[in-house]
């Protein structure tokens, strides 16, 4: 068994085999299963229109893992995976979990800053990259991983591999592979963060089954779903909820889409009959707008799932009538709790809230800045436990003891009130992060990159409202006697430099001669926060 992560005690972990959510069958079934079941049905479907049968993949998945096996990459292993969404993404991903590795996923946005620590955590023995996306060479940064992480024996790339190896060359004749403890680890997901450093979240072949079966199931996936992957595959959204790992599942097809732009997307929902989708609110709204002057075919679509950061009501109300489909609220966390509106729920529900719980062994607990259970219906921290939520961050037990209550409750960090219906209404958030359409920032970690910049002394970032983002990003500085603090431009290239995703970069840079404190002295984010939006209206 995997080491440093937290298992649910006994007694849980027996209620949930009890209740029939953890099954006890490894992850990579799902797809062995349907397989047998319907070899010759399209499971996948590519941005060119390449289609693979569900027997192809299955093969295709076997064939890689014995290739895996054969490079030395096997039970325990773990493998970040760095893809975009591209075929080699779900056939590497069945792979890795057949030959018994742990993949670790990260976003292709992510660079040198994030990749060095997920893999150094992770204790990781190989990297999975593309050759070069977006103008970016993957290679460079392997080079650069591999010199800083000396665990990383292996890299593999999809394309054009230089030193290192191809993953088409990681084939070899299928050979019989133990199954993996379904109660063990499957994957290690990555947290939005809140602290220093990303965060490592451990998902089991039990709960993520189950994360996925239970959504496929309150979704109306079938095998007549075409579902398109929009969000990038390593996100929880478009992996699990249900996502693609949903769709194979029930034995639908999933198409891929390489960019969430109107342009790409309807051109797929149109050529492969999409039925369904997941988007954060940025991408909602762009399609909403390019609806008007993008003709394409979308009649196909029935389900919009949206999700990530909270989709206004407005907005929230125009998705039937402009694209003629149905509209599913998302409020979930890779950490596990996923909260969706039901696809019969009434429309002011659908509009209004973000979803209920999807279990019904899903605890939730609101309370207030004591811990106290605040009074039904008033707004306060949401706290989770359940089938398919964490105990525990991987090799973190310092953050876990802040994070989790004594009785196991994962602290969301979100401020939330229920209805009486049992709906949640996201009010705000506790946590010291930034959600930028979805993409979320821990305001620690990029101040402590801002603080290596010579020219500033202090450093404090903020969210500032923004109509399309719902957040961008505000870094406020103070300079260090005598120099001059970075300009936005000289700081982005600053962070750049030092391997930071872009997503990650501040969209605006405001100096100021001190910050205001809290009665503790502690910087009053609060106000600063307050200070950005009153100076956004008068700039307006
Ligand atoms: C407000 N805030 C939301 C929503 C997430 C499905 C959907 C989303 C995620 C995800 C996911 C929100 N309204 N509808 O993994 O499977 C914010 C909350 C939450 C955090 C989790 C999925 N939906 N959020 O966004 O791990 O603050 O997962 O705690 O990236 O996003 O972020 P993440």
């Amino acid at each position: 068994m995997l080491d440093g992560w937290v298992p649910w005690p006994e007694s849980f972990a027996r209620r949930y085999r009890a209740a029939g959510y953890w099954e006890g069958r490894p992850l990579d079934r799902l797809l062995r299963e349907r397989a047998a079941a319907d070899p010759d049905r399209i499971a996948l479907v590519d941005a060119a229109g390449d289609r693979w049968t569900y027997a192809e993949l299955d093969r295709h998945a076997d064939r890689q893992a014995a290739g895996l096996r054969r490079l030395g990459i096997g039970a325990g292993d773990r493998v970040v995976v760095q893809l975009p969404n591209t075929d080699a993404f779900v056939v590497l991903f069945f792979a890795l979990l057949r030959a018994g590795a742990v993949p670790v996923l990260t976003l292709p946005a992510h660079r040198e800053s994030e990749i060095v620590h997920v893999a150094e955590t992770a204790g990781a023995t190989a990297y999975v990259i593309p050759d070069v996306l977006d103008g970016f060479d993957h290679r460079a940064l392997a080079r650069a991983a591999r010199k800083a992480v000396p665990s990383i024996e292996h890299v593999l790339v999809a394309g054009e591999a230089a030193e290192f190896t191809a993953l088409a060359d990681v084939d070899a004749a299928p050979v019989p592979l133990a199954e993996p403890d379904p109660g063990d680890v499957a994957l290690l997901l990555l947290s939005g963060g809140t602290t220093g450093k990303p965060k490592l979240i451990p998902r089991t072949h039990d709960d993520y089954t189950y994360n996925v079966r239970a959504s496929a199931e309150v979704c109306g996936f079938d095998s007549d779903t075409v579902y398109l992957v929009v969000l990038p595959t390593a996100h929880n959204f478009a992996l699990a909820c249900p996502g693609l790992l949903g769709t194979l599942m029930v034995g639908g097809t999933v198409v891929l889409a390489p960019t969430p732009s109107p342009e790409d997307a309807f051109e797929l929902i149109e050529r492969e009959k999409v039925t369904a989708t997941a988007v954060v609110p940025p991408v909602a709204l762009l399609w909403l707008d390019a609806v008007e002057w993008e003709d394409a075919d979308l009649s196909s679509l029935r389900l919009l799932q949206v999700g990530g950061s909270k989709l206004g009501a407005e907005p929230a109300a125009r998705v039937r009538p402009a694209l003629g489909c149905t509209l599913q609220q998302v409020f979930g966390m890779a950490e596990g709790l996923l909260n969706y509106t039901r696809l019969d729920d009434p429309s002011d529900l659908v509009i209004q809230t973000q979803g209920r719980p999807l279990s019904p062994d899903d605890e939730i607990r609101v309370v207030d800045e004591d811990g106290r259970d605040v009074a039904p219906g008033e707004t306060g921290e949401l706290l989770t436990r359940g089938p398919y939520t964490l105990r525990g961050y991987y090799r973190a037990p310092e953050h876990n003891a802040r994070t989790f209550s004594d009785d196991g409750f994962y602290r969301t960090g979100d401020l939330v009130r229920v209805l009486p219906s049992g709906h949640l209404v996201v009010e705000g958030r506790a946590k010291d992060q930034i959600n930028r359409g979805g993409d979320k920032i821990s305001a620690e970690e990029l101040e402590n990159h801002i603080m290596a910049h010579p020219g500033v002394h202090d450093a404090a970032v903020v969210g500032m409202p923004d109509a399309t983002m719902g957040e961008r990003t505000c870094a406020c500085l103070v300079p260090r006697a005598g120099r001059s603090a970075p300009a936005q431009r000289e700081l982005a290239a600053f962070l750049t430099d030092r391997g930071v995703a872009a997503y990650k970069l501040p969209d605006r840079v405001e100096v100021m001669d001190a910050f205001p404190r809290t009665s503790v002295g502690k910087t009053d984010k609060k106000e600063l926060g307050r200070r950005i939006a009153g100076q956004l209206r008068t700039e307006d």
